[in-house]
């Protein structure tokens, strides 16, 4: 049995909780040798299985993936009954666990943590529980769970309901007979929607109150799949490895099928396989697209309504059931077992708290703003202060007195969701910021678990005592995990991974979308880079590499992985006809590009024959301001089609005209071809403006990477030739200067598309070397006295972006008004990536209102 700590008490680690989190890692850190206290609130371990004991309550990811997979023999010891396995049967496992590797010894139950103060003297946490006991600690982990803090109540009256009232959340040990009773459920997260079924068989009465309907698929529960088995009893090892590397921590196949593209047969067809499969990794993934897609997600949501529309007979009830207010998947999908169903039953009764709402809970049941009902139960399956609740929970305080509660004030914010700044050796077990609601919480615990083991291993070994990250390793991946929410459509829902459930508390996406197996990547790239963004100390002093392990943005790397996959040959190889025969095949997989007003293909005059244009034309009425627009490709490849989707994009955006034209290229002409065509199209554009549907007077030049070389080029001519008057010049990542030696070549010459080799390809086919430092090519060393307003946009990842800068702080100093546009975590070719790389999006958004702002005409 286990004894109570004492006030003197030393331990290396103390663990809040004694669920799957808390009891693995009580396993890891003893087989460390490490002395070890776990206190748990509740009388047995469990965590979330110990107290949502409610009629119904199931795990949601198939149990043969909710399961321990860190020791082989403990898994040939236990055999799961059900696909799904029931609340009893998982918590028998639990206990199974924890008597196996005897680590009830350990754990205090019945207790909770109330405080965690650190000294700084001691370089100890100091812990106190709400049995007054006092101990010490070198390490405190919170493996208290994401969903463990029931949310309070937030409705009006609750205190005066006189019958039994039930939380899906703590529900009592003995169970409740609602025989013959009158019952009302309130919520219909995962806890309703497994609970109202099985309530629905013994009330008398059933009223369900909805706020905001679901999107549930069928779990099809049932013995467990028999090719997962078969795949886990054929190599168990590498079944377990394809899960820790997977997306959501349970092996599926990915599909590259988009719902944008997918003929309606084979929408229909993956769909009907999903909700045949009854799996939430299955309906999530019918379509590549559908968690960023607005249009690919609408058609599976559709198809689920219709579905529930197809099962519950009373139409409008099948009305206010069907989920219209988020994208699906956007809140927690549920999986049920008749749950629609149930409303067919006459003695179910559905209330739609959007049309009815509560005014109060009564003494004796519950009125809405139309009826009052009366009732003998009301179960409360109101969810969860989700990922910071637990944590938030215990009065943490880190260094110089600073409390975890204030510091989150705004949200959270973590290194990997496993630690945060201020708060030396304070470990969270899947914490905000990591995969862990997002994924099957048992492969992130485990991996959570052992890196944390690992990691004080490593300390120990290295002679460190405390471990803490640092600000700016902490900022870049709060900046991260942004970023990756930011790319779905997760941010448009009123969801609990929103915070939006809890009154007051702040609106932040809180998990890591970024995947299982990136996220895991990421955990071991900062380990290999010997810890990089933490600072570790100890008496023989610290060590500390401070840096961001993930600055690209999530879908520019996702699209640099692919491109590495189609093992291209790289372009400097080729000729520049292949070469451009392979950017015209790329071309061809673009998803549809926006929809503009108009486009209209033209032949402008050049100094050596006709150039063709292509015209974009906004949807709003005319004349607009108009924009000469030159497309990238070193001055050797693209054309009006390669830059066509950045086209339409400025052109809605920006709501001018956009005049596309296609220069001299090399090597069949070079230098100064390309520049002498630009200048002609400027000029011609700014003489026709008004039948070209623009304001006479109201021209701009923009150009991307080449086309950005060339159309400053052409502001630097037109002033020198007096006119036409130029209203603005949108450089996008432009060419500015033939010295290739600046250090953003060194930093991303390699491995970001456009590479070193390549620009010293475009470079020999475009200019002789003796033409290089003419301003024709290197606008950077001409006069930019007198040139017109700037926006010049720069990536981050990017050879040329200190030449773009450099153009910017040149212009700058001459008196040019210049806006500043950085891509952040973006590559040379990433941002004019529409429809593809969707973080793209704000910079073009930010750009087109750069544009817009050269005209007088904008607001
Ligand atoms: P959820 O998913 O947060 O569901 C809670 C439900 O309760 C949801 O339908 C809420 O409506 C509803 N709710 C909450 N507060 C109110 C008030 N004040 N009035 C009416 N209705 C309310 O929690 P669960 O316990 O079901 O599931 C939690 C997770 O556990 C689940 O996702 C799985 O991961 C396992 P709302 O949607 O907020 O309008």
């Amino acid at each position: 049995m286990n004894k109570p700590a004492e006030a003197t008490d030393r331990f290396d680690a103390v663990v809040v909780g004694a669920g799957f989190s808390g009891l693995y890692m009580l396993y890891r850190l003893r087989r460390l040798g490490l002395s070890v206290k776990v206190f748990d609130s509740a009388d047995d371990v469990g965590g979330t299985w110990y107290w949502n004991r409610y009629p119904g309550a199931r795990c949601d990811i198939p149990t043969t993936d909710y399961t321990y997979s860190f020791d082989p023999e403990l898994e040939k010891e236990w055999t799961w009954s059900e696909k799904y396995a029931t609340q009893p049967e998982i918590l028998d496992y639990l206990r199974f666990v924890a008597d196996r590797y005897g680590l009830r010894a350990d754990i205090e139950f019945a207790t909770s943590v109330a405080s965690a103060h650190w000294d700084e003297q001691e370089r100890r946490w100091s812990i106190t529980t709400d049995r007054g006991t006092r101990l010490r600690c070198r390490y405190y982990i919170m493996a208290s769970g994401c969903l463990s803090m029931p949310k309070s109540l937030d409705i009006k009256g609750t205190e005066r309901f006189a019958g039994e009232v039930y939380f899906t959340s703590r529900w009592p040990h003995e169970g409740v007979d609602f025989t013959g009773q009158r019952v009302a459920v309130i919520g219909t997260g995962s806890s309703g929607i497994q609970a109202i079924p099985l309530i629905a068989r013994q009330a008398s009465q059933l009223t369900v109150f909805q706020r905001t309907p679901n999107f549930s698929v069928p779990a099809h529960n049932g013995p467990a799949p028999a090719g997962r088995l078969t795949r886990l009893a054929q190599d168990r090892d590498e079944y377990r490895d394809a899960a820790r590397w997977s997306p959501g921590g349970v092996p599926v196949e990915p599909t590259d099928v988009l719902g944008v593209t997918a003929s309606e047969s084979v929408a229909r067809e993956r769909f009907e396989d999903a909700w045949k499969a009854g799996q939430l990794f299955s309906i999530l993934g019918v379509f590549a697209d559908q968690g960023v897609n607005p249009k690919s997600n609408g058609i599976v949501a559709e198809m689920i309504r219709e579905k529930i529309r197809s099962i519950v007979h009373d139409p409008r009830t099948a009305d206010a059931l069907c989920p219209t207010d988020h994208y699906f998947g956007t809140k927690r999908p549920c999986l049920d077992t008749g749950y629609f169903e149930t409303y067919n039953l006459p003695h179910v009764r559905l209330v739609d708290l959007r049309r009815q709402p509560i005014t109060s809970i009564t003494e004796d049941g519950i009125d809405t703003a139309d009826e009052s009902f009366g009732f003998d139960a009301i179960v409360y399956a109101t969810g969860f202060d989700a990922m910071t609740g637990a944590v938030a929970a215990v009065d943490v305080t880190g260094r110089d007195g600073l409390s975890l509660t204030e510091k989150w004030a705004a949200g959270p914010s973590t290194y990997l969701g496993l630690m945060t700044a201020g708060f030396p050796n304070f470990f969270m077990i899947t914490g905000p910021g990591s995969p862990s609601v997002l994924s099957n919480m048992a492969v992130s615990i485990e991996q959570h678990v052992d890196w944390v083991a690992d990691c004080l291993k490593d300390m120990r070994t290295e002679g460190f005592e405390t471990i803490e990250p640092t600000p700016l390793a902490e900022s870049g991946w709060d900046q991260h995990v942004r970023d990756c929410g930011a790319i779905t459509l997760h941010p448009t829902a009123n969801s609990w991974y929103m915070g939006a459930n809890v009154p007051g508390k702040p609106r932040v996406f809180l998990p890591y979308i970024g995947g299982v197996a990136v996220y895991r990547q990421a955990c071991d790239d900062v380990v290999a880079r010997d810890y990089l963004g933490f600072r570790r100390t100890g008496p023989g002093g610290e060590r500390c590499l401070d840096g961001v392990i993930r600055r690209m943005q999530p879908d520019v790397s996702l699209v640099l992985q692919l491109m590495a996959k189609l093992g291209l040959p790289p372009m400097e190889t080729l000729s520049a006809d292949e070469a451009r025969a392979m950017m015209g095949a790329a071309a061809a997989t673009r998803p549809p590009s926006p929809e503009v007003g108009e486009v209209t293909d033209g032949l402008m005059p050049g100094p050596a024959g006709d150039l063709p244009y292509r015209l974009y034309r906004p949807p709003s009425a005319g004349p607009h301001p108009v924009v000469v627009y030159f497309h990238g490709g070193g001055w050797v490849l693209g054309d009006l089609d390669s830059d066509d989707p950045l086209c339409r994009d400025l052109c809605v955006r920006s709501d001018t005209v956009i005049v596309s034209v296609n220069y001299r290229h090399s090597p069949e002409a070079r230098f100064p071809a390309a520049a002498d065509d630009a200048f002609a199209a400027l000029r011609w554009t700014a003489s026709h403006a008004a039948e070209l549907g623009g304001i006479p007077g109201q021209v701009a030049v923009a150009g991307w990477s080449a086309g950005g070389n060339i159309a400053a080029v052409a502001c630097q001519r037109a002033r020198d030739a007096g006119g036409p008057r130029v209203s603005g010049q949108l450089l996008i990542s432009p060419v500015t200067d033939s010295d290739m030696t600046r250090p953003s070549y060194a930093e991303n010459g390699d491995g970001y598309v456009l590479t070193t080799p390549l620009m010293h390809w475009f470079w020999d086919y475009y200019a002789d070397p003796a033409d290089r430092g003419d301003p024709r090519a290197a606008p950077l060393r001409g006069n930019l006295d007198g040139l017109p307003p700037a926006c010049v946009v720069t990536a981050d990842f990017d050879p040329l972006r200190d030449e773009g800068l450099a153009y910017a702080d040149a212009l700058e100093a001459s008196g040019a008004q210049v806006r500043r546009v950085r891509a952040r975590g973006h590559t040379h070719t990433s941002v004019t990536m529409v429809g593809v790389v969707i973080s793209g999006a704000p910079v073009r958004a930010e750009i087109a209102e750069a544009l817009r702002n050269f005209f007088p005409s904008a607001p």
